[in-house]
């Protein structure tokens, strides 16, 4: 068939079909995705075995819970970044903090403290290396943002997330963090390991096929809002991780790779009450003020909630 021979039978299935009012916003994605796929399935001549293999791709991918781990590491969610980024420059809002992708492994509900927190029960203390991170959040303007709120998540020395791994306890390595007076926020945890894709999963045997990898490096996530403030979602990385430029989630960029730094004065461990040295990230977010015409930047996705 041709393309326009297909735009033709897909009106004829979505459009003409119709006997109440069409949503006309869902008709026009419905249509387009359709079209786009049938004129794909046309040119690739795809066997309705390869369809069907598809369907059931997505459909496992779903009833496992992969959904999000395959956004990630196609690059939608990456994209979806980009154009994010250019309709804020498009607006003329530049210069905050770089935003970078949530990813699928955040939980609601996280304790809440002022200015400080402990992330960490202290099981990986012995075998990993124990991280303070602090700065301030500013406004454009650079003035502190007191009461501003940091939600804070990452994974734990096998690279997994409480919540969704059931051997680590509630909230373990995610909290809330509300800046102090001076906007000031201060956290304790474990410095955290890369992740992998689940080995035998939808995703990895897709990636598998790609010849590509699925892993993630080191890093740090981050939901950063105020009032009148666009929310910043963002990650810090890891600084020396084998994987850092090449993220399989794509989630990298230039100005998330704070310098690390190791203390090992002694007074600064007797005071911490630490027999080892210790890694010290200093990193300062930077919002955008909420501006009228542009879509908010908070996301309506589904997030587990504990
Ligand atoms: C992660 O920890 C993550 O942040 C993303 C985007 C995908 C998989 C695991
Ligand atoms: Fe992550």
């Amino acid at each position: 068939m041709t393309h326009a021979e297909i735009d033709k039978l897909v009106r004829g299935f979505i459009v003409d079909t119709a006997t109440a009012d069409a949503n006309p916003r869902v008709q026009e994605v419905v249509v387009r995705l359709l079209s786009d796929l049938f004129k794909a399935i046309e040119d690739l001549d795809l066997s309705p075995t390869e369809i069907w293999k598809g369907l059931e791709y997505i459909a496992e991918s779903g009833a496992t819970q992969e959904i999000g781990l395959l956004a990630a590491g196609l690059g939608l969610e990456r994209f979806i970044d980009i154009r994010a980024d250019e309709a804020e420059a498009k607006a003329g809002i530049t210069g905050g903090t770089p935003r970078t992708i949530e990813g699928p492994l955040y939980v609601a509900g996280a304790p809440e403290s002022v200015g400080y927190a402990r992330l960490d029960d202290g099981s990986e203390v012995d075998q990993g290396e124990v991280l303070l991170m602090q700065g301030t959040v500013y406004d454009s303007h650079g003035t502190p943002l007191p009461g501003a709120k940091v939600e804070v998540w990452h994974a734990n020395l096998m690279g997994n997330y409480s919540f969704f791994d059931k051997t680590q306890p509630d909230f373990h390595l995610r909290r809330t963090i509300i800046t102090d007076a001076d906007g000031r926020y201060q956290f304790r945890s474990i410095v955290p390991a890369g992740y992998g894709c689940p080995p035998n999963g939808t995703t990895q045997r897709l990636l598998d096929l790609l010849g590509r990898h699925g892993r993630r490096p080191a890093h740090i996530h981050f939901f950063v809002s105020a009032p009148g403030h666009r929310k910043l979602t963002t990650q810090i990385n890891i600084d020396g991780d084998e994987y850092l430029w090449d993220d399989f989630a794509f989630a990298s960029r230039e100005g998330l790779v704070p310098p690390i730094e190791r203390v090992s004065d002694p007074k600064k461990l007797e005071g911490l009450g630490l027999q080892k040295p210790y890694a010290s990230i200093d990193f300062d977010f930077r919002l955008n003020a909420e501006k009228a015409g542009i879509p908010p930047a908070e996301v309506d996705r589904h997030r587990a909630a504990a």
